[in-house]
């Protein structure tokens, strides 16, 4: 990493962690620092790293698709992204999370792909290996069980929301704007932080629900996806996700 680049990764973690406000999700501590940032920095966007082997969820995700989906579907989001923004002054000098915020304002191509890259960059970190899950934290459990009745009834439901979005897109847990847990589903490559969303909120847990995230095992068996999908969860970070959208 150069210098200058490192300073500006320092200094992001340092407002980020002050300010406890970023509404790029934070990163697992099992990614390498310089992916770390990536999401909270301006164009030229990278892809970031997945901090796991691409056989990690197998046998509910696959190793083929996992490679297929961070290293060409991820990767063409983040070029088509980086082509669109290049040449535009004012676009290149939002960040990331801005250009996601004013979408509705944007070109289908950077709405499109900036929330590709966004999604996919929360999606990675909200799963893990299997010695990396962890629990529920005690306060997101208390909240799912009060919004929802129990853990089942919430997975039920959120699953419902994937399998109901017609065509592409992410089943959602948001924290919404009066902090309580709600579950929404956006199309394509929309997300709850849109200007566009019907729904808005800070995203808890994601799933993506496009073909390409379950296709080579699941063929369309969407509904077999979502129900074993939850054996790939990092609560962990799903925990942290919901203190971090309770405090902003
Ligand atoms: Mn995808």
């Amino acid at each position: 990493m150069q210098r200058s680049r490192l300073k500006t990764a320092l200094l992001a973690l340092a407002i980020s962690a002050s300010a406890g406000t970023f509404m790029a999700p934070a990163f697992a501590q099992t990614a390498a620092p310089a992916a770390s940032t990536e999401a909270r920095t301006s164009a030229p966007f990278t892809l970031p790293e997945l901090g796991y082997a691409y056989d990690a969820l197998d046998p509910v995700i696959d190793a083929q698709t996992m490679e297929l989906h961070h290293s060409k579907h991820h990767q063409a989001y983040v070029t088509a992204l980086n082509t669109a923004v290049e040449g535009d002054a004012q676009l290149a000098g939002l960040s990331l999370e801005e250009l996601v915020a004013t979408a509705g304002q944007r070109s289908a191509t950077v709405r499109n792909n900036a929330g590709g890259h966004w999604n996919h960059t929360f999606f990675w970190q909200i799963m893990a290996p299997e010695a990396g899950r962890g629990e529920p934290s005690p306060e997101l459990s208390a909240a799912i069980t009060s919004v929802f009745g129990s853990m089942d009834a919430f997975k039920e439901a959120f699953n419902k929301a994937g399998t109901d979005r017609f065509g592409s897109g992410w089943a959602w847990l948001i924290v919404d704007e009066n902090k309580q847990l709600a579950i929404t589903s956006t199309p394509n490559q929309d997300n709850p932080l849109m200007d566009v969303a019907d729904t808005r909120g800070t995203p808890v847990i994601g799933n993506d629900v496009w073909e390409h995230a379950y296709y080579l095992k699941h063929n369309n068996r969407r509904a077999d996806y979502l129900k074993g999908w939850w054996d790939t969860v990092n609560w962990t970070k799903v925990s942290e996700n919901y203190a971090i959208a309770l405090a902003k």
